[in-house]
């Protein structure tokens, strides 16, 4: 429990609070961020808000102070939260892991990366030249994977749209020896559209902006994406610099020269393939400027014909096992189009995460030899978040957080439990919200929504998004966090054709049903993986091995998108629960990304929704401290004349009941089998501010205390 700033700053750990109140919470978040004080705890969970501006907070020298601290010396910090997971990992040999939460824009991301940063700076003191290339690589790949998975939101103008979970793999000495990133449901929807006010992917403006005159005409773009039906948002000043620190990352990395270049012409051919149109005359369907079809074949590495061709036509197998081409409606033809931009984009994706995974596997690893090999995880996931329109993607997004947050309130309940137990302490139940409920509204096989949109999908037939929300409708009728305008007529706010409603944990959303059963289908047309899997550029061969298969082979349907992204989750949810969990809970404290502005009611909205007011007194139940019994003494021997300089009792738990009772608490602590369980935070206080009053005596006039115990 940190208490070493002045309380003019306020407290440094909400358990500390007087009475734990919302009144109380607020009045000590806000206090402390007015003060620049981003970060406060919970125990051990960090709270974060973001400052939206520069904090000189995260020097090397703020660095070597939390290195190797106990989590009370110092004020809160990341690096704080940092470092004991680092400990755990090393001196326990735990597998540990760090959860950052929040909505959009509240700082998960820039968290992700001071941490990332901290456990890079600690390690490898000895400079061994292999550790150093883990290391660089781990930094470096935060670059690249903003560029390609990041965009300018409404939100959040660097927001991540998809999730991110790294494993770092330490060897005994605590280094580095190499890690695994997975990814989480791109939102490559956004490729082809996005709303109002928002961006495409920051890499397409980087290449517009930023790319040399040469490489721009060799891929046939104009540098300005007003251009470009797919970027026609605005640009920013940073694409220039972002493009040579992201060409210099991949660089680093170890990505060739070949490999290099054929990323970016896939960007190129993506930004070419959005400005296809085609033209009919009632029968045939037409690509109006052909030029464009040259330069994507050029640049892909295959034949003008069969982009043509794959951009027209379909290949189908009739049931009696012939294979027809049938040729696209207009509207067939520009669903094909899009589908195959943000299949490409995915893929390209996925291939650099894949690519920068193979340079930093741990190879070689042999447990004999080397020891245990342990894990620090880091989530920096999409936040929840609501939009004007909210469509598949924010169903997903929020589903995800939705996990997490129970997770949060497993965990965080588990561990209090299991301490408990452990210590043979009896352990008192406090009251929350547990969104179990949601999560099953969501995810539950046969009844939840997920399920209800997959047997759409697989209807023969014209299912339309409609009559998929009339089948919700019917089936969710009864289930409190879920309505719609039919379910709820006096409600203008939705409509009958389109909207239905979740009260999620953190807010009502809204979602229009409208794209869900394509977004979810997510078909792509065989004959588009055929081409690209036949380019002569082996990257593109590599990224589409299902290519190879003939349209007689695929007859397997898939499995939706919807359900790999509840599979994956459930998989990230199970290795996180494995790992000793760290938290950062983030807060955004105002809508308007503006340094300084604490919205109250948005904040506090917040506290409520992140189930924080329940992490104190959960924290609190009983205990709201708990220390070894070696290490109590350590710190407080001081204060007792018994136990200074050192005690001649039986036990260190022994000393540490005489210090308890010389100064009068014995009322307010349990005794555990290896820790002291103090009930009230203000019992340490005093502990506390006697320990600080005698340390300066203790340093200058060692003989007083001598003396003190004769
Ligand atoms: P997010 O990751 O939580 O949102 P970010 O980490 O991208 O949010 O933070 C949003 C913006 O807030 C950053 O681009 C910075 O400008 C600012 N910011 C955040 N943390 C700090 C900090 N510690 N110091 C200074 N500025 C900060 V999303 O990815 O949208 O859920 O999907
Ligand atoms: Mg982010």
């Amino acid at each position: 429990m940190a208490e070493l700033e002045g309380l003019e700053f306020g407290k440094s750990d909400f358990v500390l609070l007087d009475e734990v109140t919302m009144e109380q919470f607020m009045e000590n978040l806000k206090l402390r961020f007015e003060k620049g004080r981003i970060y406060t705890f919970i125990g051990e969970v960090v709270v974060s808000v973001n400052p939206y501006r520069h904090m000189d907070i995260y020097g090397k020298e703020n660095i070597e102070a939390y290195r190797g601290r106990e989590l009370y010396e110092n004020p809160p910090h990341l690096y704080a939260v940092s470092d004991a997971a680092y400990k755990a990992m090393k001196r326990r040999a735990k597998d540990t892991c760090i959860v950052i939460s929040g909505e959009s824009g509240a700082g998960k991301t820039e968290a992700s990366k001071y941490i990332m940063q901290y456990i890079a700076a600690i390690t490898n003191p000895s400079q061994r030249a292999e550790v150093e290339s883990v290391k660089n690589v781990l930094l470096k790949s935060n670059c690249v994977l903003e560029a390609f998975g990041n965009a300018k939101t409404n939100r959040n103008d660097n927001s991540s749209r998809f999730g991110k979970y790294m494993d770092i793999n330490f060897n005994f000495n605590g280094d580095p020896t190499g890690g695994h990133i997975n990814n989480y449901l791109l939102e490559k929807s956004r490729v082809v559209q996005q709303q109002n006010g928002e961006r495409n992917f920051h890499s397409f403006y980087q290449l517009l902006r930023g790319g040399s005159p040469e490489m721009l005409e060799a891929f046939h773009l104009q540098s300005n994406p007003a251009l470009y039906v797919y970027t026609r948002e605005g640009t920013s000043s940073n694409d220039r610099s972002n493009h040579k620190a992201v060409m210099t990352a991949l660089e680093v990395i170890g990505f060739s020269k070949e490999e290099i270049d054929s990323v970016y012409r896939i960007l190129a051919t993506i930004l070419l393939l959005g400005n296809i149109q085609f033209e009919s005359d009632g029968e045939d369907v037409r690509i109006v400027d052909l030029d464009a079809v040259n330069h994507i074949a050029e640049l892909t590495a295959t034949e003008p014909d069969n982009v043509s061709k794959g951009l027209l036509y379909r290949t189908v197998a009739t049931g009696g096992g012939e294979v027809i081409e049938k040729g696209h409606s207009e509207q067939d033809a520009c669903f094909g189009r899009d589908a195959f931009a943000k299949a490409l984009y995915e893929r390209l994706f996925g291939w650099i995460v894949g690519r920068i995974n193979s340079v930093i596997e741990v190879k070689d690893y042999n447990p004999v030899l080397h020891g245990k090999n342990t894990v620090i995880g880091v989530l920096d996931i999409y936040g929840f978040e609501i939009f004007d329109n909210n469509s598949f993607e924010q169903f997903c997004i929020n589903y995800c957080n939705e996990k997490l947050q129970q997770l949060f309130i497993e965990l965080i309940l588990r561990q209090e439990q299991d301490e408990y137990q452990r210590e043979g302490i009896t352990w008192q139940h406090i009251d929350y919200f547990n969104n179990q409920i949601i999560v099953d509204l969501v995810e539950q096989p046969h009844k939840g929504i997920i399920s209800i949109l997959d047997e759409a999908c697989l209807t023969v037939g014209k299912v339309t998004d409609t009559v998929c929300l009339d089948s919700m409708n019917t089936k969710l009728a009864q289930h409190p966090h879920y309505t719609s305008r039919k379910l709820n007529p006096t409600d203008k706010t939705l409509d009958f054709q389109k909207h239905f409603r979740i009260r999620h944990y953190a807010g009502d959303v809204t979602y229009s049903v409208e794209g869900f059963l394509d977004k979810n289908k997510d078909l792509l047309f065989q004959d588009f993986k055929r081409l690209m899997y036949n380019s002569a550029n082996p990257v593109l061969t590599e990224m589409w091995p299902d290519g190879q298969l003939s349209i007689t082979e695929v007859t397997k349907r898939p499995l939706t998108a919807a359900t790999l992204f509840k599979n994956s989750i459930v998989a990230l949810v199970d290795k996180l629960a494995c790992k000793e969990p760290y938290y950062v809970r983030c807060i955004k404290p105002n809508e308007m990304k503006s340094p300084m502005l604490f919205d109250d009611a948005r904040c506090q909205h917040q506290v409520a929704y992140l189930g924080l007011l329940e992490n104190v007194r959960v924290r609190r139940a009983g205990f709201a401290y708990r220390q070894l019994y070696a290490r109590f003494l350590q710190r407080y021997k001081m204060t007792c004349e018994y136990t200074w300089p050192n005690h001649l009792m039986a036990s260190d738990r022994e000393a540490v009941e005489a210090i308890v009772t010389q100064h009068g608490f014995q009322d307010d602590v349990a005794y555990g089998h290896s820790k002291l369980f103090v009930r009230t935070p203000r019992s340490l206080f005093t502990l506390e501010q006697e320990r600080a009053a005698l340390i300066p005596i203790l340093v200058w006039l060692p003989w007083r205390c001598r003396r003190m115990k004769a």
